[in-house]
């Protein structure tokens, strides 16, 4: 762990979720074929239930809830919601209740199915897009402070500056691994929902005066104000952290396919030769599109000699839309 990085963390009331430094691995097959070096930081490997970036952010996010004598998580998702299922996963192992408000077509697969596994609370409900949500998020809160609760509510993704505390630790992780491992990055690229990965990795990345460019790679319907967004949680997780800093604007490319969600051929193609070159399954709606993405803008020369890839996980999109991905790659 970066010094500096570790001691401004040490303030903030913490629960163990991560129990070791995720792997940085090399992926040969990859890295000959662009002709650039490609590394993968497991986060998917980070440990708790289907593990994902979204654990990291839950250290903080349950520790701050716990400080707070909270008795319920309360957080919003689609139905196939990675965040949300490892959030309520996460809060029962603490003791405490979770009811997650979702949205999206009711299918006993990946997330959701492990939602019903696990006895987890779930309210489904008739919208377009997550961030409708979050008023009726409110309205749960309310009706349970109305029965004597004491709800804590985390944003979508758990992008708020106490989730994004999270990334910032990771990059005082990697900070001290690629020491170890004698390497350097010109990249490290993640995949953007909610923005908190980014923010995180931004701010970390400032802090330690890392060497490398951080760049984002939005999966889709995020764009719009995704930037200033991105930004705006890093400096007021700066700000709660006590300091001051200034934070530079992200890189963020567009690899959506047009929609978040949306299932297409290239992706469940790359997905494929990904897993048969390197024993690393990624999935269609985050760290795929992302994949992607990356591949392309280091083809064009935008990442550099060596780029880190943040496996963020969201293994249970594979089994979600695993019959999708096959038709698409099917199709002539
Ligand atoms: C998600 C998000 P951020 O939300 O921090 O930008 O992370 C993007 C991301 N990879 C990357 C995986 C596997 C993810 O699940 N997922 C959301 C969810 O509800 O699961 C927040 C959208």
């Amino acid at each position: 762990m970066h010094p500096k990085v570790g001691s401004l963390l040490s303030k903030f009331p913490r629960v163990e979720l991560v129990r070791w430094e995720t792997p940085i691995q090399y992926l040969p097959r990859v890295s000959r074929k662009l002709g650039v070096d490609v590394y993968v930081k497991r986060d998917d490997l980070t440990g708790f239930g289907i593990g994902g970036n979204k654990v990291r952010k839950l250290e903080f996010l349950l520790g701050d809830a716990v400080a707070k004598g909270c008795d319920t998580v309360i957080t919003t998702g689609a139905v196939h919601s990675n965040h949300a299922f490892v959030t309520a996963l996460a809060a029962k192992s603490l003791g405490l209740d979770a009811v997650l408000v979702l949205y999206g077509k009711e299918q006993l697969k990946g997330n959701y199915l492990l939602d019903k596994l696990m006895g987890i609370e779930t309210r489904v409900y008739d919208v377009e897009r997550t961030s409708e949500l979050w008023p009726i998020a409110q309205k749960v809160a309310e009706e349970l402070r109305n029965a004597g609760k004491k709800p804590y509510l985390i944003p979508a993704g758990g992008a708020s500056p106490v989730g994004t505390l999270g990334y910032v630790r990771a990059a005082g992780e990697i900070y001290s691994q690629i020491r170890q491992l004698g390497v350097e990055f010109d990249s490290v690229v993640d995949a953007v929902g909610s923005g908190g990965t980014l923010a995180g990795l931004l701010l970390g990345s400032t802090i330690i005066d890392a060497p490398w460019q951080v760049v984002g790679i939005d999966v889709g319907g995020f764009v719009e104000g995704l930037n200033e967004r991105v930004k705006n949680l890093a400096l007021e997780a700066a700000e709660l952290m006590g300091l001051s800093v200034d934070v530079p604007e992200s890189k963020i490319y567009d690899y959506g396919f047009g929609a978040y969600g949306k299932i297409v051929r290239e992706v469940a193609e790359l997905i494929r030769f990904v897993g048969t070159s390197e024993g690393i399954i990624l999935d269609p709606v985050y760290t795929g599109k992302a994949f992607y993405g990356l591949m392309e803008l280091a083809e064009k020369g935008e990442l550099g000699e060596s780029v880190l890839f943040i496996h963020t996980g969201g293994f249970p999109g594979v089994f979600h839309y695993g019959e999708e991905m096959l038709e698409t790659i099917k199709k002539p």
